[in-house]
């Protein structure tokens, strides 16, 4: 399974009203090229997505907050996983896709494979599911569970690095802002 597969899979999940928070370079990217704009699409620095996830959820609590972010941003950012936990947001939902590499850069390995994502959520009691090297029905499952359910989630898929020649986000990070601030201004439409 590649992550642009799981993204791609997340369109038929998702309504109008929710926020997508992706975790910068290919992933933002590809959040940008398959799924609607605006969503909150992090450029520069790694290791933010759960923050910015965890103050966004907080602040909008009638909306459901998507954070989708690579093994190595989650990683850099994990004491904010511990954060989230403790201030439990039921309306944030977490998407790692772990290829166990920074792919964006070149493939460099993380540090991923020395954790037990599933004994570390367990810890935090955070609800987690995994797939690895899975099928297009169980991840469209997985997904499902993890934006119905009512609770902070995790989903943690194992993809394989796959290489797409997307161009980068025209949007400057204060332009993205903006467009994520006038969209929550908007409110949420009942209809979604
Ligand atoms: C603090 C910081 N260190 C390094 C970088 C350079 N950098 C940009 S994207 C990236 C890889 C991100 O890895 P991951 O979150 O696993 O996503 P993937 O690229 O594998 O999709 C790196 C190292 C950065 N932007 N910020």
């Amino acid at each position: 399974m590649k992550g642009y597969e799981v993204i791609q899979a997340l369109k038929h999940h998702i309504s109008k009203n929710d926020l997508i928070v992706s975790s910068n370079g290919n992933i933002s990217r590809e959040v940008y090229h398959f799924l609607s704009k605006p969503q909150m699409y992090l450029r520069g620095s790694m290791g933010l997505p759960i923050p910015v996830g965890l103050g966004l959820a907080l602040a909008n609590p009638d909306r459901t907050i998507i954070v989708i972010t690579g093994d190595g941003n989650f990683l850099m950012g994990l004491g904010a996983a511990v954060s989230t936990a403790f201030y439990g947001p039921r309306n944030l939902k977490i998407l790692i896709l772990d290829n166990k590499q920074y792919f964006t850069t070149g493939g460099q390995k993380t540090v991923s494979s020395v954790i037990d994502y599933s004994k570390f959520a367990e810890s935090l009691n955070i609800r987690y599911r995994c797939s690895k090297k899975t099928s297009q029905n169980e991840i469209d499952t997985n997904l499902s569970d993890l934006i119905k359910s009512d609770t902070f989630s995790i989903f943690h898929v194992i993809i394989e690095g796959a290489k797409m020649d997307l161009k980068n986000i025209p949007w400057h990070p204060e332009e993205i802002t903006t467009r994520v601030m006038n969209f929550l201004a908007k409110g949420i439409h009942k209809s979604d």
